[in-house]
Formats: structure tokens, sequence, C-alpha cells
């Protein structure tokens, strides 16, 4: 940091303040899995403030200097602990009624004392998500900024953290077109620290990440595994790892060699129970680093080596020309779209919510679910592995992203390696979708298919998808990233914003796709307990109609190999303020209240029963 910025007045007229806040990122490479281990929880009344003008990072104020050079006490701006408090997880709109559409920065504040358990332990926080850009100070000192509104990140506290701490978090939700979601979408833009926080302690020599999964040969009799672990850097030794999995009678050693092992091991095919929907076994997994003498520095430290276990599910899926098969069987993705938005919370969530979510798309007799537009919360995917639940995960490349800017690409392809590296062990996860109706620009075919490309990089277990637009001046089912998807994503409004409905069956008929086609979003708006005639734009009778014709007419196609209607809940969207919407878009089947069910949703539960 420059000499002037320490000053206190010349902050005033420093406009590049923001660049010393991106020199250390926390992105995907610093993300620790911290699945299977124990954690505290900093969850909380945190001190709270709004700072508009972003000061605290402009001007220092997280380095609470109350003196001057001098020795003389300066007249501070700030006042981190007398401030008010707001709830982490909380969205800050939803908390206080005059921040409802507060968009900028924000700071967050809360002490917390740490007496470490072990001698060299280290010490991580883990932030599930604050939107859209956090940047992390700790006892006066930057750790580090993490951009993103809805993964992840690990921030490495073992050289700053002390007995008693002061940690600071400064939230900026601001919108750009140069982010990751851009401007302008059809949501609402939360802001604040609205999911979990945890401290987490590893040993010295840690496991970072691990990966378990069913080689997807068609055989079911193997599991693949690799583990990275971290600490031993420099150390050039060589670890052993063991990877348990008792319900299957599997013991095997890994070797660790420049902190990263694999192995592939054999199952027995008749004794694994595969998961799919009906039967959702998971097994418990541990992988355990066993100890060793380690040099680190020159000094040999003794470490103790590292457990860390899951509960886990082995299933395949795979595309065979127009279907989607799980275990070998076709499967049709009986699904609907949902947001992470609620009434009262915005888009933080509970697992009781998210079960609740789980039993409205079971009682329309659903098996999956789109899980739009960005990641939801990490129980999701650990709650829909319980309920054999399938998804579609997906990261906020949502319409005009700036296409052409390489920041943009970074962001959006870190956002989707936080993902990947957060979900990847989970079975119920079975689609990643790179994004949601993008013009087929060139620029824009460049940058969703090195997603593609990436996500497959990543995870070669797993479907990549994208929710396209239809060709509607050829009235096709043509977009030319088709080529990097191994499912191709369809969103059509048919009868809501195209009037002529008869041209979706012309669509349909035109198009003769190589691959499955998902019909990622269909649908219209309908204030619920608004009646009328078929003909009544915002009626549930109206959405009911449309409901109807489209089901009807998706039988009659077979690569449509699944559905995702938009969508299970009315939510909150600052671009819909008619009569019927009033700050919602209502194109739910279920009321924003979450309990009153709209008449379209029963001619969902008649199909997917049928199906
Ligand atoms: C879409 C978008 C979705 C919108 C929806 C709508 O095509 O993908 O985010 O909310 O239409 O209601 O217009």
């Amino acid at each position: 940091m420059s000499e002037k910025t320490e000053n206190y007045n010349a902050d005033i007229h420093n406009e590049d303040y923001r660049g010393q806040y991106q020199e250390i990122l926390l992105d995907h490479r610093s993300l620790v899995n911290i699945a299977g281990r124990e954690t505290e929880s900093l969850n909380g009344k945190w001190h709270f403030c709004v700072d508009p003008y972003d000061t605290c990072r402009r001007a220092h104020w997280f380095k609470e200097v109350r003196r001057n050079d001098t020795g003389a006490e300066q007249p501070v701006d700030w006042d981190f602990d007398w401030w008010e408090r707001a709830a982490v997880p909380g969205t800050w709109n939803l908390q206080k009624p005059e921040l409802y559409w507060y968009e900028n920065p924000a700071i967050y504040m809360r002490t917390f004392r740490y007496v470490p358990k072990e001698t060299g332990e280290r010490a991580f926080l883990y932030f599930e998500g604050a939107a859209y850009e956090a940047s992390v100070f700790l006892n006066g000192v930057f750790i580090g900024s993490h951009d993103g509104g809805s993964t992840p990140f690990t921030v490495d506290i073992s050289g700053a953290v002390k007995t008693d701490n002061r940690l600071i978090v400064v939230v900026d939700a601001s919108r750009s077109p140069l982010r990751v979601p851009m401007d302008n979408t059809d949501w609402f833009n939360y802001g604040g620290i609205y999911r979990d926080v945890h401290l987490v302690r590893a040993p010295n020599v840690y496991i970072k990440d691990w990966f378990v999964r069913l080689e997807p040969d068609g055989t079911f009799s193997k599991i693949r595994t690799d583990v990275t672990i971290s600490g031993a850097d420099g150390t050039g030794c060589e670890r052993k790892a063991v990877l348990a999995i008792p319900g299957l009678g599997m013991e095997e050693e890994i070797t660790v060699r420049e902190g990263s092992g694999h192995g592939v091991f054999a199952v027995n095919a008749e004794a694994l129970s595969l998961w799919e929907p009906r039967n959702p076994t998971l097994y418990d997994v541990s992988i355990r680093l066993l100890p060793e003498d380690a040099k680190a520095g020159g000094d040999l430290i003794q470490d103790r080596g590292d457990l860390i276990q899951d509960r886990l599910g082995f299933r395949e899926i795979k595309t065979r020309g127009q279907k989607i098969l799980l275990n070998g069987k076709e499967v049709f993705l009986k699904g609907v779209s949902v947001h992470e938005d609620h009434v009262i919370l915005g888009k933080t969530t509970t697992p009781e919510i998210i079960r609740e979510t789980i039993r409205d798309l079971k009682e329309m007799n659903g098996n999956y679910l789109r899980l739009a537009h960005y990641p939801h919360d990490r129980c999701f995917a650990r709650i829909a592995d319980e309920e054999g639940i399938l998804l579609w995960e997906e990261i906020p490349v949502y319409w005009a992203i700036a296409f052409g800017n390489r920041n943009a690409y970074r962001d959006a392809e870190n956002q989707l390696a936080e993902l990947i590296q957060r979900d990847r062990n989970r079975a119920s996860v079975i689609i990643w979708s790179v994004g949601n109706e993008n013009p087929d620009t060139d620029e824009r075919l460049d940058f969703m298919s090195r997603l593609a490309k990436k996500a497959r990089e990543l995870d070669e277990t797993r479907l990549v998808s994208a929710a396209c637009l239809v060709n509607h001046a050829k009235l096709k089912i043509e977009d030319r990233l088709s080529e990097f998807l191994d499912v191709i994503g369809v969103n059509e409004y048919y009868g809501w914003y195209e009037p002529d409905f008869d041209k979706l069956s012309a669509i349909l008929s035109n198009s003769s796709p190589d691959k499955p086609v998902v019909v990622t979003e269909f649908g219209g708006g309908a204030r619920s307990g608004q009646r009328g005639s078929v003909n009544d734009l915002f009626s549930e009778d109206y959405q009911k109609a449309l409901y109807i014709k489209q089901v009807e007419t998706f039988k009659k196609y077979p690569f449509i190999a699944g559905l995702s209607p938009w969508i299970l809940y009315d939510f909150r969207c600052p671009r819909r303020f008619n009569r019927y919407q009033e700050g919602y878009n209502r194109k739910g089947l279920i009321d924003a209240d979450r309990k009153t069910k709209k008449l379209a949703f029963f001619v969902m539960q008649a199909f997917y029963k049928e199906k």
C-alpha cells in the first residue's frame, strides 16, 4: 500500500484504491473442501454499517488506526463496535426496510476467540456465500477478496489469527455490466453475507480436496478417487492415504506425490447398490492421510495425518442418442426450475426450506430440479442426495454477459470451478449448466464453449448443458453452442411472450437434434387466486390452459428427455410491476407464500404421474 494512502486525508483523492484489494484473490485455487469436517459457526449478529462510498477500503478503516504518527488522537469516522447489528447469514435488504434497495458496499464486523487445539494447527474461515464481492480483513490486515455472489471461498488465517480477533468483511453488492451475472437480470439483487460462515481447523498437513466417483465406463465396477493435500509443500515427500468404504468392504491405499494422489479401485458390482431416485443409497466414505515425519524449512515436524468423511452415492449418468441414461437406464427428467428466494429470508435458505421445496416437487411427482440461475446453497445437493432428487446446477452466465471481456471470463470460469469443486462428490448433481439464454454470437460461443470444456476437465462424470434460445427466425432448435453440450437446454415461451402457439410445434417438427433436449423453461404468469377465462393474461386459468397445451405438444416429441417449467415458486423481481406482479415474477406454480398451489401445478402433477 502506498505511503499516500496511509494518510487519512489523502485517501479522498485516491481513485485507484481498488487495485490493492485485487492483489490477493480468494478463488477456486484456495478453496478447501470442508465436507465432512467439523466446523465452528461464526453465524450470529455481526456489527453492520452501510458504506456507500466504499470508505472502509478507500481510507483503510479496517486498520483501526486511532492515532497519527505523532501519537495524537485522530477524529476517526468509523465505530465498528458501536454500530447496530445484522444477522449473519442474512440479506441486508430484508433485515432493514430502509435497505430494501441498497446495492453498494456494507461493512460487517465481529470478534471471535481462537485457541488452537494442537500445535501447528491451521485455521480457515469458510464463507458459504457473500454477494457479490467480499474483502476480508483480520486484525487490521487485508487477507483477500472474493468475486461471485453464490460460490464459497476459504480464507487461510493461519498466519494472522490471534487469541482475540477482529474480523471485518466489506461486502459490495453493486451490479455491473462486467460482472457475472451482469447488471440486468430477472431476479432480485440481494446483498450481504447471506450464507453460513465457519471457522475450520485442520492439521498442519491436511486433505484439501477429494473427488470420489464411479468410473463412467458402464461396468459399475470401479471407483475412482483423487485426493489433494496441502501443507507439505516443498518437502517432496511421498505420503500414503487410505480410502475406506466399509459398506463395500473397501480399504484402498493411495500414494500421494507432490500433493496429489489418484487411484482406480475395483468394486464388486453385485454388492454395490447404485444411487437413483427410488433408492438413493449413500455409503460412508472416508479418506485418511497417514501420519508421517515431515521436513518443513529444515525442521523435522511430526504431523498426525488427517481424516475426512462423508456419505456418498455412486451412480452413472450418460447420454445415448436422444436419451439420458441413469445407471444405464433411460430416465425422463420430471422437473421444475427453482430460484433461491424466500419472502422473509430472500436468498438465505435453511435445510427446512430445502426439504419443503423437495416435498413440493415430490407432490408434483417430480424427480428433478433445475437450480436456476446461480449456485444454490451447499446444503441443497446434500439433501437431494438423501432424498433421491436429480439436480441441474448452473452458474450465472445469464443473458448478455460481457463476453468479450477477459475479466468476465475469468470470473465465470472461477465460479464454475468453485461450484464443481464444492459439489462434485454429490450423486444428485447430474448436469453442470454453463449459462442461460445468451445470444448466439462469436464471442459468446468462444466464452461458453471454453466453459463447457472446463467443466469436463474438472469432472468427467457429469453432463454439460446450457439453457439456449431457439432460432425464432428459422423456427428451429439451433444454437452453435450445442456442439459443445451433452444435453441441449431449450427455453421457450410460446403462448406467453410468443403469442402464436402453433410455432412451438413447427419448431419441434423442424428439429432433429442428435442429443437429448430438455425444455429448461416454459410457462406464463398467473397471480394466485386470480380467476378468469383461458384468454385472461395473469389468471390461473390462462396459465393452466397454457400448461395443458405445452405438455400435450411435448408428448409428441421423443427427443424431449426432460422438462423444468418456469418456475416452482413466484419470486421477487425488480422488473415486474404490473398490478398482478407487484414486484414479483408470477410464473410460479405455487405462490410466493410457498403454500398456495395454482391450477397449473396439478397439470404438471398429472403429466408426471403418467410419465
Ligand atoms: C427467461 C429467463 C428467466 C426469466 C423468465 C421470465 O427466459 O431465463 O430468468 O425469469 O424468462 O419469466 O421471463
